[in-house]
């Protein structure tokens, strides 16, 4: 009996004690924070709300590597990753979009991928895939280029007023010619169906009537040296009424310097070179009297991409558009030598 007894007792006092254990070990664990609910349905981290650079795995969608602009726009990322600790995945579309589409697929179906940067070679095509990120989870954040989709597909773009670029190389171009009894002009364009090159030939346009600028020809030289230079060359093959070149980025308008110049024009007298970007080829080309004016376009878009990054996935709500802040770059200024010493690309 007195056996039975303090077996009892022991499995009781055992029992106790572990459901003492048990009651105390609850206090210790502070329940997991939920990650805040998803805001306007996009996606959260599990990290939420306290992830910090080191958790991030970015997937980041270059276009391909077209020039000064995008070498310096890579290097911003690739940097800014290193500094913050963070692990970028970086993908080169080779300027394809069917390329770029796969690769975003690609980012999609990797578990390690949290977060998805994209500069979007064209506007449309998006949907689709931005769906099935949103839906596996992946916060997007887009760079660069805007694109035509609904805007509760992303979490936010960083970028530049490409229209804005447009509206003020008109009035420098309008400066330019300023005198010139004739004011024709001959665009070169970027990669057909870029944000870029639309906007700002739209914005080009919705101002070059101020001061009576004709726009006589118009074509892609997608964004390069070479091929600004050939379209050029065709063109001065036509006819070489031009007074004015406005090339949508600083690598055609020195293809279309060579172009003028192998013709025997001379650029910044004969005809009037505007391009977009502020790279340091333009500097250059300025400081040599050939190249009249740049529009700056910021590529350093790393730091504020990846932090925009983190506050998404840590479920803050975000403005739809960060745009960049830029200013426009003159032969004619005579700090010009300075302000070159002073780019970092
Ligand atoms: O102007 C050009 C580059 O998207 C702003 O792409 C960018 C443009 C830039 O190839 O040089």
């Amino acid at each position: 009996m007195y056996r039975t007894k303090t077996i009892a007792f022991v499995l009781l006092a055992a029992t106790f004690a572990l459901s003492a254990c048990a009651q105390a070990a609850p206090a210790t664990e502070a329940p997991a924070a939920e990650p805040p609910a998803a805001v306007g349905g996009l996606p959260t981290l599990d990290c939420a709300p306290n992830c910090e650079y080191s958790d991030l795995v970015v997937g980041f969608l270059q276009t391909g590597s077209e020039g000064g602009w995008r070498a310096a726009n890579t290097a911003s990322f690739k940097e800014t990753a290193e500094q913050l600790g963070l692990t970028l995945k970086f993908y080169d579309s080779q300027n394809d979009l069917a390329n770029q589409v796969a690769g975003f697929r690609q980012f999609i179906q990797d578990p390690e991928v949290n977060v998805i940067v994209l500069a979007a070679l064209e506007t449309t095509g998006w949907e689709d895939v931005l769906q099935e990120a949103r839906d596996a989870g992946k916060v997007v954040v887009l760079e660069d280029r805007r694109i035509d989709a609904p805007e509760d597909l992303y979490a936010t773009y960083i970028g530049s007023d490409f229209a804005e670029e447009g509206r003020k190389s008109a009035d420098e171009m309008c400066a330019l010619l300023e005198g010139s009894d004739t004011k024709i002009v001959w665009e070169l364009v970027g990669n057909v169906g870029s944000s870029a090159a639309k906007d700002r030939g739209q914005g080009f346009r919705e101002r070059m009537g101020e001061c009576g600028i004709e726009v006589t020809n118009s074509q892609t030289g997608n964004w390069s040296i070479t091929e600004g230079k050939a379209v050029t060359e065709a063109w001065l093959r036509e006819s070489e009424d031009v007074d004015g070149i406005f090339a949508q980025n600083d690598e055609m308008g020195l293809g279309a310097i060579e172009a003028l110049k192998e013709a025997g024009l001379v650029p910044g007298q004969d005809v009037q070179v505007l391009s977009v970007d502020a790279t340091g080829g333009a500097f250059k080309s300025m400081l040599a009297g050939e190249l009249g004016v740049t529009v700056e376009c910021n590529p350093q878009l790393g730091p504020q991409v990846y932090e925009a990054a983190l506050k998404a996935a840590n479920g803050e709500e975000l403005p739809k558009w960060v745009p960049s802040q830029e200013g426009v770059f003159r032969a004619s200024d005579p700090n010009l030598q300075e302000i070159a010493d002073g780019r970092a690309y």
